[in-house]
Parts: C-alpha cells; structure tokens; sequence
C-alpha cells in the first residue's frame, strides 16, 4: 500500500519519533484507505520539542504583537486559498461531510482573522496610585511554552482556538493532535510556517495521549495545558498538571438539551433538532443529545422527527449527497451500541436507527445508523451520560419549569438551546438553564469563535475559549514607576 510517512516539527525541523515507531491514520469511511503513517512520540520526543519551544520562546516574546498577529493574518489568508484540499483532507481522516470539515477550515480562519485583530489590543490598565508621582499598571505577559492537547472532531478549528490566541500573546507551543486526525494540525501548522513563523515557535508532536500527551502535562518546562476532549481524561490531565501546579483550560464533555414548547415554530425546532443531533454524526460536545417537548406538540414532533432522521443519507463524507459520515473508530461506534443496549434495558422505546452499518458500502468503515430513542426519562443513563455518535432521546414535559428542571438535572453544562416565541419565557432560559452556552430559537451546535466557548460543571474548569482565551494564555504583570526620586512608602505613608 502506498501512503506518506509524516514526521515530528520540533524546532523548525521535520523529525522521527526517537523510537521510530508510526500509528496508520485510516479513513473512517473506508479503512482499506490509509491517510498517512504518524509518528507514534514518547517523552524523549517531547522533552526535544519542549526545548525547542524554551529556546524560541526567547525571542518570539520580544516580537511586538501586532507583529506576531501578521503571522496570523497570513495564516488566514492562506487558509482560505487552500480550504477545499484542507477540507477534502479532513473528510478523509475524520469522516464529516465535507459541508462541515470546510466550515472547521473556515472557522481556522475566522479564529486568525479575529485573533490577528488582538495583536493590537492585548489591553492592559491604568489605575492611579495612591502615592504622588507614582504610576500604576497592569501588562499582559506570556506564560511561556504552553502545551495544547486536542480532539478529533473538529481537528483543525479547536488546534486554531489554542494556538492562534497562544502565539498572539507571545507564548510558545507544543502541540499534540489526536491520533485520528493528525493531517489537520499538520495542514495547519504548515501555514504557520509558510506564514512566517519561526522555527520553534510551534512544535508539532503526534503520539497517543498516554505515552505523549501526558509527557506534555508532566514536563517541568511547560507552564500552563489547554486541553479539550473527554471529562475521564480532562480529569487526569488537571490531576497530573497539578503536581508541577500548571494553570490547566478543560473544554470536556456535554449531554446538550434542546427544549421545544407548545408555541414553538415546529418546522424551525425540526430543522435544528435534526441537525443538531446528526451534524458531525453527533460527534460534537455541543451535540444536541437530549430533546425535550413539551407534551402538546411532542407527539407531531416526534413523529416528523423520526421520518426525517430516517430519510438522512449515510455515506462517505467526501460524496457530497451524503448527509451524515461515519464514526471515527471502532470504539466509537461501540459507545453508540453499548448506549442503545443501555437505554433499552432502561426502559426506553427505539424509534428508528441503533444498529452499526457493516454491507455493501459500509463494509469497511464505521458506520452507525442516526438513532432517535423515545420514551427517556431524565434518570436514565441515556439522558445522563454523554455518549458523542448519533444517538438522541426525546423525553416528555408539562410545564417550562419542568423543562428547565431537566435540563438542569444533569452533570455537565455546554450548550442548551430554547424554541419559543414567547420572549419572557426566552429571558427566564436565557437566565436559569445551566450551561456556558444559550441558543434562542437556533440548534445547541454553531458556536462563533469571538464569543466564550466553554461551559460549566463537568464541562469545564472555568475558562473560555474563543472569547476568554487570552486571559489563559496571558498572565498579569502590575508594574509601579516611582518618579517622586524618594522612599515612598505604600500603606504607610499619605495613610492619614
Ligand atoms: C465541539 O463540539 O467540540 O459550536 C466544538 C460548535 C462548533 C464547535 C464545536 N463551532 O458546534
């Protein structure tokens, strides 16, 4: 079989893993097709790119920010003349049809134009000082080298969330992709290089999260981790970052609710259910997996619903007629069976789907069939626990307060989303459901990258991205200009 050998960037050179060891990146769609070997790094590999990344932190910090955001602005730029391949890439290494992998480009490329923006504000403050000629501010300050531990799912806008507000500020980076999607970090590191960034600024660096991604958490000279994957492995991360008491940013998981009342525009709620549940083949943490009708229009929704999740296209993400791609692995697909199983020894009633593809064009990828589970109550684990395919349960509700209750009722808190015309209600959600992230009338997916992303409870450690992550990426610095030429003496002396 004939497929490309990809290395390590470490200190603006192309390397092996140490041990020489690779992991075959297959198509999800297909696994007869190999996307690439990658190297398979262990810490030895990581403790060079550390290094790498210390050395160039040297320099890179004293680069003027509007400088270091040209870099970006670049970036941008040539991302968007190289969108379609960098999207035909992604399709074939995660499997989301190729509608969304160019909308995971062009978020990359809304995050550079934004953040290149930053360069020239990275404000800091001004305050008097309670002694006379004296000068008080605030500066933002790099943290330094920063590790950035990232998803498949979207493999190239959540590398851009992380490195781009990383570099503007001055710091860093050693990045890890996820094993399934390599390709995409790659594609967009390569732009930073050809952008102009120098060597060692970015350090590339593929492996498991076990053997490599840990090395990041673990080493001495990273100074702050911004990981985003599950609650189980964002927990070990925080756990391990603790002993050399790194600042740690966890975006983790979801069990997002839409809730649609009696007076909503059912056509509306329908087409965003639909495509909240089933985009990215429900593989988002803002996924829509929990829908909540209210009792006098849950029987019409429910039926449409199922008929319009039946009609859905699976397939090979790169035919553009197709609607929904595969699961990325094996594994995944074994958590939308394990959860179906789950949810019918609950009691629940499957309305259409549950079963993995294997004939025919199915025969060799991932395929799991759009699943729509009736009859959930919010004890259930299926209305619980975060299962990232496509399976979605439709529970029943009275009354708004009850819908609330529910939504509420679980441990995370990502993305909600309301369907209503009545805007007091709308106000009373926008208020009390618990979630970093609140639509009106709009899917729980489609965050815009220069707002917060990130949410509360087992979702997150109370950081943001998007809008927020500079504050991560930058620590404060308060700096005194004594110009009165004497001892003056804060809390002592002017007291009276
Ligand atoms: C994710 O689900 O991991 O808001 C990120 C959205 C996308 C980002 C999702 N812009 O759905």
């Amino acid at each position: 079989m004939n497929y490309p050998t990809f290395q390590n960037l470490i200190g603006g050179q192309w390397l092996p893993a140490a041990e020489g060891k690779t992991t075959l990146n297959l198509n999800p769609a297909d696994h007869s097709d190999v996307v690439g070997a990658f190297p398979s790094s262990h810490g030895g590999d990581v403790a060079l790119a550390v290094a790498a990344a210390k050395k160039a932190f040297a320099t890179w910090r004293l680069v003027p920010a509007p400088k270091r955001a040209e870099v970006l602005l670049r970036a941008g730029i040539l991302l968007q003349s190289r969108k379609e391949q960098y999207a035909r890439d992604m399709t074939r290494e995660m499997g989301k049809v190729l509608a969304e992998t160019r909308g995971d480009v062009q978020e990359a490329i809304d995050e550079a134009f934004y953040v290149a923006g930053e360069g020239r504000r990275l404000f800091g403050q001004t305050t008097p000082s309670e002694l006379q000629n004296k000068f008080a501010m605030s500066v933002r300050m790099p943290v330094g080298v920063v590790g950035l531990i990232t998803p498949w799912n979207f493999p190239m806008a959540i590398p851009s969330w992380k490195l781009f507000p990383a570099l503007v500020s001055g710091n860093t980076c050693v990045i890890k992709p996820a094993t399934d999607t390599p390709l995409s970090t790659y594609n967009l590191v390569q732009t930073l290089v050809d952008a102009g960034l120098p060597p060692g600024v970015v350090n590339l660096v593929c492996g498991s999260g076990a053997a490599t991604g840990m090395a990041i958490v673990e080493h001495p000279d990273v100074r702050a981790i911004s990981f985003t994957g599950s609650s189980q492995v964002g927990s070990l991360v925080a756990q391990h970052a603790a002993a050399t008491f790194k600042p740690v940013s966890l975006e983790m998981g979801g069990k997002n609710a839409q809730i649609v009342l009696d007076d909503a525009n059912l056509e509306l709620a329908l087409d965003g259910a639909l495509w909240g549940s089933f985009g990215t083949t429900g593989q988002r943490c803002t996924a829509t997996s929990r829908i909540l009708l209210q009792k006098g229009i849950a029987d019409k929704f429910t039926a449409e619903f199922v008929a319009r999740a039946k009609k859905l296209t699976i397939g090979n993400g790169l035919d553009e007629a197709v609607e929904v791609g595969p699961q990325v692995n094996e594994g995944q697909v074994e958590t939308s069976e394990k959860y179906v199983a789950i949810a019918l020894a609950e009691g629940a009633k499957l309305l259409c789907g549950g079963h993995r593809l294997t004939e025919g064009a199915y025969a060799h990828g991932t395929f799991f069939e759009p699943t729509v589970l009736g009859a959930v109550t919010s004890s259930m684990r299926i209305a619980r626990e975060e299962v990232f395919g496509p399976v979605v349960c439709l529970i029943e509700f009275d009354t708004f307060e009850q819908a609330i209750e529910i939504a509420n009722s679980i441990d995370y808190g990502l993305s909600t989303a309301l369907y209503t015309k009545d805007v007091n209600r709308a106000f009373t959600a926008m208020r009390d459901l618990e979630s970093g992230i609140t639509y009106i009338n709009a899917p729980t997916i489609g965050a815009e990258v220069h707002l917060p992303f990130g949410g509360v409870k087992r979702t997150g450690n109370g950081h943001r991205e998007g809008n927020g992550a500079i504050d991560f990426f930058t620590t404060w610095k308060a700096v005194y200009v004594d110009y009165s030429d004497k001892l003056q003496r804060a809390q002592i002396d002017n007291a009276e």
